[in-house]
This record gives C-alpha cells, sequence and structure tokens, in this order.
C-alpha cells in the first residue's frame, strides 16, 4: 500500500524527507507541498521531478482527502498549529523536532491526542533510530558496564546564522540529547543549570557560544553537555557513558584512516545532512509503516513533550543560572 504524503515546509530538512519519501523509502509518495515561500515548492517539484500539488495554504493540505499522512517540516514556531490541525483531521503526522517551542504547546498536542483516542503523532528525534546509539543502549542495557553514573556529552556544529540565538542552543540543538539520552538511560530529568564558558570569537555578537549543561536524572545520573554550534572543525557528536565498570563510547561515524604527508589521520563530518543520514531514512520508513498498519509506534507526542519541559527549564537556567527543578508529571496511560 503506497501511503500519499503531504508536506508542509521545503527548506533544508524537508527537501531532505521529500528526497527520502520519493526516491529511498518503500511504499511512499509525496503528492502535496506547501511553504510559506511557494518558490521553494517550485524548486523541489523541479529537482526531483515530483508529480505534487503546491497549495498555497497549509490547512488546505492537510483536509485535502488524497493526502494520507503529512510532514511537518516548516521552522518550529509553526509546529503547535499544524499538528493539532493534523490531529483534528484525524491524519498521522510526522512533525521535526521541536514539536512545539514551549512545554504548554507540546501539552495541547498531548491533550488533542488523547482526546481524539488514537496516537496520530510521530515526533522527528531520529537518534533513537541510529545504528550507534541502538549498540550503546544494547551495551548499558545488558549491564557490561554496570550502572550508569555520569554522561559526558558534547553536540557541535561548524557554524550557525545569524538567527541562530542563545535559547536556541537548547530548544533546537540540545533538544535532540534532551530525547536521546532520556532514551538511553531510560530515566527522566530531575534539574539542569547551564554554565556559559568564554565566548568563542565566532559566534555572533548576541549569541552566548560555547555552554555547558549540566542535568541530574531521578536515579541520580549526572550528565554534562557541551554545546558548541561554531566550533569551526566540524559536526561532532559525542556521548561517553561512565558505568561502575566501566565507560561506553558511541561509535564514530565510519571513515577512512589515512597515513600521508606524516599524518595519520580521518575526516570528520562538516554537514548535520549526512551524520545521521541512515537514522532518517529508518525513522521515517517507520513512520510510513506505522501509517500503512494503523499503530504509531515511534517518538511520541509525550516524547516531545518530556524533552520540552526539560528544554524550558534549561532555557530558564541559562537566563538565572541557578540550578533548577524539571517537573515531568507522571506518564499518561495512553502513552504507555
Ligand atoms: P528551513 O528554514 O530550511 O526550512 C523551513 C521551511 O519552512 C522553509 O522553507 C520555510 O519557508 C517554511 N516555512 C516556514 N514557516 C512556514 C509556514 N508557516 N508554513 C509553511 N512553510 C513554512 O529549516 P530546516 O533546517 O529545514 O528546519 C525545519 C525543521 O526541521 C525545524 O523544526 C528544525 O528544528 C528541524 N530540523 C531537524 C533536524 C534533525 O536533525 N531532526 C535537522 C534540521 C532541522
Ligand atoms: P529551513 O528554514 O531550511 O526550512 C523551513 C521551511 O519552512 C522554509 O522553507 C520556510 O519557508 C518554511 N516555512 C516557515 N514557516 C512556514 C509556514 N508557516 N508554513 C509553511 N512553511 C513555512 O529549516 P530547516 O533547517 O529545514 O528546519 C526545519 C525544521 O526541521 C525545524 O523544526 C528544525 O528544528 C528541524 N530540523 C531537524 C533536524 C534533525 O536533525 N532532525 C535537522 C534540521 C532541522
Ligand atoms: C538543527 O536544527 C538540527 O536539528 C541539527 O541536528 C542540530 O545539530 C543543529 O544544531 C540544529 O540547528
Amino acid at each position: 500500500m503506497t501511503i500519499n504524503i503531504g508536506v508542509i515546509g521545503t527548506g533544508a530538512i524537508g527537501r531532505e524527507h521529500i528526497r527520502r519519501c520519493s526516491q529511498v523509502l518503500q511504499n511512499s509518495r509525496v503528492v502535496a507541498l506547501n511553504d510559506i515561500n511557494r518558490s521553494n515548492c517550485e524548486q523541489v517539484i523541479n529537482e526531483l521531478g515530483l508529480d505534487a500539488q503546491i497549495y498555497d495554504n497549509a490547512h488546505d493540505l492537510i483536509n485535502d482527502t488524497a493526502v494520507q499522512a503529512i510532514l511537518v517540516t516548516s521552522w518550529g514556531p509553526t509546529h503547535e498549529e499544524f499538528v493539532l490541525a493534523c490531529i483534528k483531521a484525524g491524519k498521522p503526522v510526522f512533525c521535526e523536532k521541536p514539536l512545539a517551542v514551549t512545554a504548554q504547546g507540546c501539552l495541547n498536542i498531548v491533550e488533542a491526542e488523547i482526546n481524539a483516542g488514537k496516537k496520530l503523532v510521530q515526533v522527528g528525534f531520529m537518534r533513537p533510530y541510529d545504528s550507534g546509539y541502538r549498540a550503546l543502549k544494547e551495551v548499558i542495557t545488558r549491564g557490561d558496564i554496570g550502572e550508569p553514573l555520569m554522561l559526558h556529552c558534547a553536540h557541535r556544529n561548524p557554524s550557525v546564522g545569524d538567527a541562530y540565538t542563545t535559547d536556541m542552543a537548547i530548544t533546537d540543538t540540545l533538544i535532540h540529547e534532551l530525547d536521546v539520552l532520556r532514551w538511553l538511560l531510560n530515566d527522566d530529568y530531575v534539574s539542569a543549570q547551564v554554565i556559559f564558558p568564554r565566548k568563542t570569537r565566532n559566534a555572533s555578537s548576541h549569541l552566548r557560544d560555547p555552554q555547558i549543561v549540566l542535568l541530574e536524572t531521578t536515579r541520580g545520573t549526572r550528565i554534562d553537555v557541551e554545546i558548541f554550534v561554531n566550533c569551526d572543525y566540524g559536526y561532532d557528536i559525542q556521548c561517553e557513558v561512565v558505568g561502575e565498570l566501566g565507560i561506553a563510547r558511541l561509535p564514530e561515524p565510519v571513515s577512512v584512516q589515512t597515513r600521508s604527508a606524516a599524518k595519520l589521520s580521518t575526516a570528520i563530518l562538516t554537514d548535520w545532512k549526512k551524520r545521521f543520514i541512515d537514522a532518517y531514512d529508518v525513522e521515517l520508513q517507520d513512520f510510513i509503516d506505522n501509517v500503512a498498519s494503523g499503530e504509531m509506534t515511534g517518538p511520541s507526542a509525550w516524547d516531545g513533550y518530556a524533552a520540552a519541559v526539560a528544554a524550558d527549564a534549561c532555557v530558564a537556567a541559562q537566563n538565572s543560572g541557578e540550578i533548577l527543578p524539571v517537573k515531568m508529571p507522571p506518564k499518561p496511560a495512553f502513552y504507555a
């Protein structure tokens, strides 16, 4: 069964997802596009030779009976409105992170989904689909390194544009760690603190970069995450778990080792699109398969909400400089 997909937001990741839905994945076809900038849709249709209709209004796309499932890949502040409209229309929706830009926005989605009585939402947290993170989780779950005591993580981008603000280090970048570390440890956060080291000269004048986020979980595991979005040298994701019996590290992406000009070296990626390219394929195939079977199993609206609750606390901690509580309500049975 081929699923007819409508895509809202045909920017960087929207185009990537349209390409994979049209050329890489099984049982999916992109039939409708919307973007606030119509020429973005025209460009992607021409580039990929798509037979898709352009809608000037996202709500018309959502309500088109030919569209069976929706991808929301517009920028973060638009997500809540579009996801709520998909739930109202009773259609499955894959929403790029963040699910909404505030915890309250995510809660509105959680409540709408519970009221609809059916899981319809998958959030674009792709790291739980990454083979490296999966292998790391297996090592932890098997008990090879004993109980996890501390995590040292880094999320580094080579550079960001001028529109990137200090809070986006949390809501746009750290949000991936807030999701994947919760999944990795099978635990929730109880407190957050943010520290600002000396600023890099490569950051724009309004941006505080790098930042260090310190998190504590309900079991007392301590996590430090360095966010450095103008690190210059590459796109680099690190995660080291220190356990009672040993240490486990997230595998590095495959890269050929060379010996040349008196140097032993391996290349480091520079583009986020390539670092998790396989994980994006697996997450979206999972979404399409779940639309076909009628049962959503990927990162849920509750996972989007949990990450947003922690993100809200981190943003408040950026401003106050204090250690702040992360208060998660109990998980509703609907998401058990
Ligand atoms: P982008 O700026 O390249 O693309 C966003 C697109 O949405 C633009 O074409 C814009 O015109 C369109 N848009 C904005 N408002 C709209 C509206 N109201 N209605 C319709 N279209 C609208 O942004 P990018 O990098 O593609 O990011 C999009 C989303 O994907 C963000 O939520 C971002 O956080 C997420 N993302 C996730 C990644 C991941 O690793 N999972 C990686 C990159 C982005
Ligand atoms: P982008 O700016 O390249 O694309 C956003 C697109 O949305 C643009 O084409 C814009 O015109 C369109 N848009 C904005 N408002 C709109 C609206 N109201 N209606 C329709 N279209 C609208 O951004 P991006 O880098 O593609 O990021 C988009 C989303 O994807 C963000 O939420 C971002 O956080 C997420 N993202 C996720 C990952 C990931 O690794 N999962 C990576 C990059 C981006
Ligand atoms: C971007 O939106 C992403 O999601 C990338 O994965 C992340 O590394 C980057 O910092 C974000 O801006």
